[in-house]
C-alpha cells in the first residue's frame, strides 16, 4: 500500500539467544520516494517473561526458569505441563523478571520508525489501556510549525485517554538518530519507548553517506517495580555526586539483560543477549540511545575502540575513544571497526554508582550485550574488559564529571570539548547577538528544595520552582496563556509550586545558564532537556576536583548565588554580562538537545527563538520530570504561534480561555449537575418530601440555565464576539447542548 506501513514481527529466530525477535538491524520504514509514513499503533499493558501465543491468539504464559532451561508454563495452576521454550516464541525478557509494563503493539523496545528527511510522519496512537491517559513525545524533532505535535501531555495537547485515538502528523526534520517516548508518568522507562531515525536522503552532497543504516542500540535499565516507585540516594559515583538507586537494576540492551544478584552470585546465564552480528574488516554504526529513567551508563566493547560520529543526531568531527557515557535522553552514534579476531566479544554498559553512601568502592553494576563475528560460535564471549595504564591511558566522551580518579588512568573529553562538523553549522550557526537588545539570559539553577507543607522531604526544582503543570494545554488556547498558578517574583525560602513559564522574545539569541550547585550529599549531575530546539553548548565550567580521588572539592566560583540553591544568579565578574563569557566555543560548538549537567558546574547553551510555540525544557530523569524539575518556555506571542489541527480536543481549565469558548457553558452545566448530584437531588435511594422539591427546583435552575446560555450566544453570535473553536469534540457539544444550540455554532 502507498505510503503505508506495517510493522511486522519476524517470528522465525535462528538462535537461542534471539528468541525475543526485535530485529536491531536498522531498515527504512518506508520508501524514499514515499511523501508519507504511516504507522498504527496500540498502547496496551504488557507483560515481560510471558509468551505470545504462536497463533496471535488467546493467552498469554508464563515463561519459567527451571534449572537453567527456560520453559513455557501452560497451566498457570500447575508447572507440570509444560514444554520448553522454543525459537519460535515470542518473548520479551527485561532481565529474567516478570513485570508489569506498558508496549506499543505488544513490542519492548517499541517499533521503530525509520523514515527519509522530508517525509511526513503520521502514527495514529490508540490507547487501550484501562486507567491511565499518555501522550507521544518526538525527542529531538524541532516540530517547527507544528508545536501542538510535540507530545507533552498538558503543555501541546491533552492527554489521550483510555479507548481514544490521536493522530500525530509532523514533517520528519532534522536527519539523525532521534527516538520516541510518552510524556506521562513513568510510562517511558516501563516500556512506551523506541527509535525513530531519521536517514539522509541518498543524493545529498557532501556530507558523510551511511553505506549501512547501522545498529539499534537502546540503553535501558530494569526494576522490578515501577520506574516511578523507587527512591534515590545510597550510591555515589567518582566526584562524590548521588546516581544510585535504591534496588536491583538490571542495564538492559533493546530489552535483554540478565538478573545479577550480588549476594548470591547468580547470573541469568540461560537468558538471551542483545547480539550484534558483524562481518569483519568492515566499519559498523551502532545508534545509541538512552532510554533509562535515571542511570548513567559507560559503555564499552571489548578489544575495541569506538568512533563518535554524532550526537544527538548532529555530526561531529570524529572522536576515537574507549568508552562513552549516555545519560537519559541522550543518543549517540558510534562507529565501530571489526579489527579483532573473528570471535564474540562483551559489550559492557556499566552503571557509573561506584561508591556507597560513605563513600566506599562498590562494584558497578554491569549490564552485556554481545558484538559477534559472523563465522563465530554462538556462544557467549570469554573476552576481557578495557584496561587503562599510565602508558595506556583510556578515553570516555561524554563525562557527568571533570575527572576520573588517578589510577583510573582515564581521561575525559566532555561536550564541550566536541565540534561539530561544518554543514551541521551551515544549517544552524552559532547564534551571536550584535547588542544586549536582541538577546536574553536566563540562569537556571536545577536543585532539589523544600516544600513549604511538608518540609521534611525534597522537591525538584528550577530556581526553586516546582513546576505544575497546567490542567489546560497553553498551546491549545487562543490567547496568551495565563498561569493558573503564578510563580512568586521574590526568592522564597520554601519551594513555590507553580506554572513555571519563560517568555523569549521571537528573533533573539536566548542564552541560558544552567546551574547545578545542589548541596553535598545531594548533588548529582542532570540531563537538560530542550524541546523544540537543538543548542549550541558553548561552554561547560566545572568545579575542581581532588586530582587523586576524583572528588569535588569546589563548586564553580564564576557565578554569584543570591541563595542558597542560586535560585537567582548573575556572573561573578559583570564584564561576562550580555553573552560575553570567556572560554565559549563560537566557533563549532557542539549541537546537542540534551546535555549532562554536571554537580557544582553550569553550562552555556543557547539557541535563536525562531520556533514560536510552547516548548518544555525539563531534566530527563523521569523522577526528577515527575516531581516538578521543568519549566514552560513560551516562545513568541500565542498569535505567532500556529493554530493547533482541527481534531484536537480541549481539556483542563477553561476559565483560562480569553475568548468565550462552549467549554465555559459545558463547565457550567457540568457545576450544575454536580452540585445537584452532590445534594442528593438524583439520588433515587434518597427520595422524601425535601429531596422531591429539590429535583424540581434543580431541574428548573438547569433548565432556566439551558435557556439562558441559549440566549445569551444568539446575542453573542449577533455581536460576532463568539468564536467557535473547531478543536472541541463533537460528542462534548452533542452531550451537553441542546440541538439549537449545535445548530447554531455549526
Ligand atoms: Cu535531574
Amino acid at each position: 500500500m502507498n505510503g503505508y506501513q506495517i510493522i511486522r514481527l519476524k517470528v522465525i529466530c535462528i538462535v537461542f539467544t534471539q528468541i525475543y525477535c526485535f530485529d536491531n538491524v536498522i531498515k527504512p520504514s518506508c520508501q524514499p520516494d514515499e511523501e508519507i509514513c504511516e504507522f498504527h499503533w496500540t498502547v496496551a499493558y504488557f507483560q515481560t517473561m510471558t509468551v505470545i501465543p504462536q497463533n496471535g491468539k488467546g493467552s498469554r504464559a508464563p515463561v519459567e526458569n527451571v534449572n537453567g532451561t527456560l520453559y513455557v508454563r501452560t497451566n498457570c495452576g500447575s508447572l507440570e505441563n509444560v514444554r520448553e521454550v522454543t525459537d519460535d516464541d515470542y518473548f520479551v525478557s527485561g532481565d529474567g523478571r516478570l513485570k508489569f509494563m506498558f508496549a506499543i503493539n505488544d513490542q519492548v523496545p517499541g517499533p521503530s520508525i525509520v523514515v527519509y528527511e522530508g517525509q511526513q510522519i503520521v502514527v495514529h496512537v490508540h490507547n487501550r489501556l484501562l486507567m491511565e491517559g499518555v501522550s507521544i513525545h518526538w525527542h529531538g524533532l524541532l516540530q517547527k510549525g507544528s508545536p501542538f505535535m510535540d507530545g507533552v501531555a498538558r503543555v501541546t495537547q491533552c492527554p489521550i485517554n483510555p479507548g481514544e485515538t490521536f493522530t500525530y502528523r509532523f514533517k520528519a526534520l532534522p536527519y539523525g538518530t532521534f527516538w520516541y517516548h510518552s510524556h506521562l508518568g513513568a510510562q517511558r522507562s516501563d516500556g512506551i519507548a523506541g527509535a525513530l531515525i531519521i536517514l539522509k536522503r541518498p543524493q545529498l552532497p557532501g556530507i558523510r553517506q551511511c553505506k549501512q543504516n547501522g545498529f539499534y542500540f537502546e540503553c535501558n535499565r530494569y526494576i522490578h517495580t515501577s520506574n516511578g516507585e523507587l527512591c534515590a540516594g545510597i550510591k555515589k559515583t567518582y566526584d562524590g555526586s548521588v546516581i544510585g538507586q535504591k534496588g536491583i537494576q538490571t542495564p538492559l540492551i533493546n530489552a535483554k539483560g540478565r538478573f545479577h544478584e550480588p549476594a548470591t552470585n547468580v547470573n541469568a546465564h540461560y537468558l538471551p543477549l542483545e547480539t550484534f552480528v558483524i562481518t569483519s574488516r568492515h566499519k559498523h554504526l551502532f545508534r545509541m540511545i538512552g532510554i533509562q529513567s535515571i542511570s548513567t551508563y559507560r559503555i564499552s566493547i571489548d578489544n575495541h575502540k569506538m568512533k563518535v560520529l554524532a550526537v544527538d543526531g548532529t555530526d561531529i568531527e570524529p572522536e576515537e575513544t574507549d568508552f562513552v557515557i549516555i545519560h537519559s535522553g541522550e543518543r549517540f552514534d558510534v562507529e565501530v571497526l571489526s579489527n579483532a579476531s573473528v570471535g564474540n566479544y562483551w559489550i559492557r554498559l556499566e552503571d557509573l554508582a561506584s561508591q556507597d553512601i560513605a563513600g566506599n568502592p562498590i562494584a558497578m553494576v554491569v549490564g552485556y550485550g554481545i558484538l559477534r563475528y559472523d563465522g563465530a560460535p554462538k556462544e557467549d564471549p570469554v573476552s576481557s574488559g578495557k584496561v587503562c595504564t599510565e602508558r595506556k591511558p583510556c578515553r570516555v566522551v561524554n563525562c557527568i564529571f571533570g575527572t576520573f580518579p588517578a589510577d583510573d588512568y582515564t581521561s575525559c573529553i566532555p561536550v564541550s570539548k566536541l565540534k561539530s562538523k561544518e554543514h551541521e553549522l551551515e544549517t544552524n550557526p552559532v547564534p551571536v547577538m550584535s547588542s544586549a537588545n536582541d538577546m536574553q539570559e536566563f540562569f537556571l539553577s536545577f536543585h532539589y528544595s523544600l516544600p513549604e507543607d511538608n518540609p521534611s522531604m525534597v522537591v525538584s526544582t528550577i530556581n526553586n520552582f516546582r513546576m505544575i503543570l497546567p490542567t489546560s494545554p497553553p498551546m491549545l488556547h487562543e490567547a496568551d496563556f495565563v498561569p493558573e498558578t503564578a510563580c512568586p517574583k521574590e526568592i522564597t525560602t520554601f519551594a513555590s509550586q507553580c506554572n513555571h513559564i519563560l517568555k523569549l522574545k521571537l528573533g533573539n539569541v536566548i542564552q541560558f545558564v544552567l546551574v547545578n550547585v545542589e548541596t553535598k550529599g545531594f548533588g548529582r549531575p542532570h540531563p537538560i532537556h530542550i524541546h523544540g530546539h537543538r543548542f549550541h553548548v558553548m561552554k561547560i565550567g566545572f568545579p575542581k576536583y581532588d586530582p587523586i580521588t576524583g572528588n569535588m572539592t569546589e563548586m564553580n566560583q564564576d557565578i554569584i548565588c543570591e541563595s542558597k540553591n542560586c535560585d537567582r544568579a548573575r556572573w561573578a565578574d559583570s564584564s561576562w554580562a550580555n553573552g560575553n563569557v570567556p572560554g565559549m566555543n563560537t566557533k563549532n560548538p557542539a549541537i546537542k538537545d540534551t546535555l549532562i549537567l554536571p554537580w557544582g558546574a553550569y553550562a552555556v547553551v543557547r539557541i535563536l527563538a525562531d520556533n514560536p510555540g510552547y516548548w518544555y525544557m525539563h531534566c530527563h530523569i523521569e523522577l526528577h520530570n515527575i516531581d516538578g524539575m521543568a519549566l514552560i518556555l513560551q516562545e513568541g506571542e500565542r498569535s505567532d504561534m500556529p493554530k493547533p489541527a482541527d481534531d484536537m480536543h480541549f481539556c483542563g481549565d477553561s476559565n483560562n480561555n480569553q475568548t468565550i469558548k462552549p467549554q465555559i457553558m459545558v463547565s457550567a452545566v457540568k457545576t450544575l449537575l454536580g452540585d445537584a448530584t452532590e445534594k442528593g437531588l438524583s439520588t433515587e435511594s434518597k427520595v422524601s418530601v425535601p429531596s422531591v422539591v429539590g429535583t424540581i427546583v434543580g431541574s428548573v435552575v438547569i433548565t432556566l440555565s439551558l435557556v439562558f446560555n441559549v440566549i445569551s450566544m444568539i446575542i453573542l453570535l449577533r455581536r460576532k464576539l463568539y468564536t467557535y473553536h473547531s478543536y472541541i469534540p463533537k460528542v462534548k457539544l452533542e452531550q451537553y447542548q441542546n440541538e439549537e444550540t449545535i445548530k447554531l455554532l455549526k
